[in-house]
């Protein structure tokens, strides 16, 4: 495992995942994002002075715990679109939340309340953005990622945009002084799947799951 500290309280673990891990969490989420009520979906995104009816991002998308709505950017216990209560946070997520903050970004009563589960096809992306819509504003988003490396833009401490690769089987943790970082998704490269992934994606997709706390303690 490799450790980089872009910044202050922005951590990556690169190789952090075995590939039987890969396989692990990858079959996991698979096979919940095939539920058709609670699983991978398309949703709609919060319309703009562009746009009158935009599609998120990302065309699978889902959420563990609380649903986080791209039409209105607010959390919910049920996906508002059918009514349905997400699939729960499986203890062993919450679990590994709980050791990597312990080993690498020490949280007192880390509270994981919200999974955001994106799947990045060939044509999907992610724009700059800040996290913002959580009452929670200081306690770590940890990345878990699988498949292909993609191009990741952070901002730093003087406010400046920089960029890294961040592979496949890596996880990353901004909290803190990093929470409210902007940070978005640039190229997604070929040939780059990591191992473990080949089972269930293939080229130039990624799977990325960003645990957070969304209300205060
Ligand atoms: O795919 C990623 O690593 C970033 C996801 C992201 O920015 C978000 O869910 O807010």
């Amino acid at each position: 495992m490799k450790i980089i500290r872009p910044r202050e309280d922005f951590v990556i673990l690169e190789n952090f995942f075995e590939p039987e891990d890969a396989r692990f969490w990858l079959k996991l989420i698979q096979q919940k994002g095939r539920d058709s009520l609670r699983g991978f979906h398309h949703p709609p995104l919060r319309p703009n002075r562009f746009h009158k009816a935009p599609k998120y991002p990302v065309k699978k998308y889902m959420c563990l715990g609380l649903y986080w709505n791209p039409e209105d950017y607010m959390y919910y216990p049920i996906i508002p679109e059918n009514g349905e209560k997400p699939h729960s946070i499986p203890k062993v997520l919450r679990e590994l939340c709980f050791e990597v903050l312990r080993d690498f970004f020490p949280w007192p009563d880390y509270s994981p309340e919200s999974v955001i589960v994106n799947m990045y096809t060939k044509d999907s992306s992610m724009g700059l953005h800040v996290d913002k819509d959580e009452d929670e504003d200081l306690a770590p988003v940890i990345g878990l990622n699988f498949g292909s490396t993609c191009r990741f833009f952070y901002e730093d401490e003087a406010g400046e945009m920089k960029d890294l690769k961040i592979p496949g089987n890596s996880l990353y943790i901004f909290g803190n002084k990093a929470r409210l970082m902007r940070h978005g998704l640039g190229s997604i490269y070929a040939k780059t799947l990591s191992e473990g992934s080949e089972y269930f994606l293939e080229d130039k997709e990624r799977l990325n799951l960003t645990v957070r706390q969304v209300f205060k303690k």
